[in-house]
């Protein structure tokens, strides 16, 4: 996306740690709603990010403490790039034909399967592949599998087979470590093809909803309610604590393997 950049505050592995957008302005802006949701004619962006004011990103946090993805053996933390697409929704308040359950209020997030490891707050094209719907505690959470377009490989990947055909047992790890980590499946966990994906994608970024959870907040979508002028934006920058006094190291029991299942 031209012209963005981003900014980080304080440090990583701090509760503080936080990265945030910025267009050419310098003004802050929101990766979830002031960017597009397509790069190109389908291509899909997608933004690693939270549902912070201006969806900024920061570590997970549970019971106060940072989170960090589990090395669940044989797999090393995520086996994808996880991230979202920008724009899309789903609907708390809409029960899904396909899954029965509501949406999660969540933008809809993306696996990215190329070799890259992305970088935080990158911003990438992708190609949108397939899709699983998962169900988390009543609600839907569609995953889209998604390739970035700049992976030497891209060409070679239009459809969700062509993952079955050239990673071999990939699909099968991603529903393994999902399954590990507490969720079930819709549709028996079939992996959906790219035409039902693409449009399960336009049916999200046509609901126009405030999130309970997720902050709209954004900069640049004109004739948004919760559109906000850039001072308002730098407050919640400003607004932020700050940086933690002692140097933030990452505890060493995140090395740790977890050999059984995770309740
Ligand atoms: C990938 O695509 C290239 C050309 O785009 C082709 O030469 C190559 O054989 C393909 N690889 C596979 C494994 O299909
Ligand atoms: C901005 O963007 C979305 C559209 O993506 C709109 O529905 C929403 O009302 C606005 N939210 C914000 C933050 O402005």
């Amino acid at each position: 996306v031209s012209g963005l950049s981003t900014e980080v505050h304080t440090v990583p592995f701090s509760l503080e740690y936080r990265v945030f957008f910025k267009n050419e302005k310098g003004q802050y802006v929101s990766p979830f709603h002031d960017i597009p949701i397509y790069a190109d004619k389908d291509v899909f962006h997608m933004v690693i990010a939270t549902k912070h004011p201006l969806n900024t990103i920061k570590q997970g946090v549970k019971k106060e403490k940072l989170r960090y993805v589990a090395n669940l053996f044989p797999y090393k933390g995520y086996i994808w790039n996880y991230g979202a697409i920008p724009q899309t929704w789903e609907d708390s308040g809409h029960n899904d034909k396909h899954t029965g359950c509501c949406g999660d209020n969540d933008p809809t997030d993306a696996c990215e399967i190329g070799s890259k490891v992305c970088a935080r707050g990158e911003i990438i094209g992708t190609k949108a592949l397939g899709i699983l719907a998962m169900i988390d505690k009543r609600e839907t959470d569609w995953k889209v599998i998604a390739i970035n377009v700049d992976d030497p490989y891209a060409a070679n990947y239009s459809d969700v087979n062509d993952v079955k055909r050239l990673k071999p047992g990939y699909l099968e790890a991603m529903l393994e470590w999902v399954r590990r980590t507490r969720n079930e499946f819709a549709f028996k966990a079939e992996f959906k093809d790219k035409d039902f994906t693409i449009d399960i994608i336009k049916t999200l970024v046509t609901k126009k909803i405030n999130g309970k959870r997720i902050s709209c907040m954004n900069t640049t979508v004109s004739e948004s309610p919760f559109k906000c002028d850039p001072d308002a934006a730098r407050a919640i920058v400003d607004a932020l604590p700050p940086s933690c006094e002692s140097a933030c190291t990452v505890p060493t029991d995140v090395d740790k393997w977890f050999h059984h299942q995770k309740n």
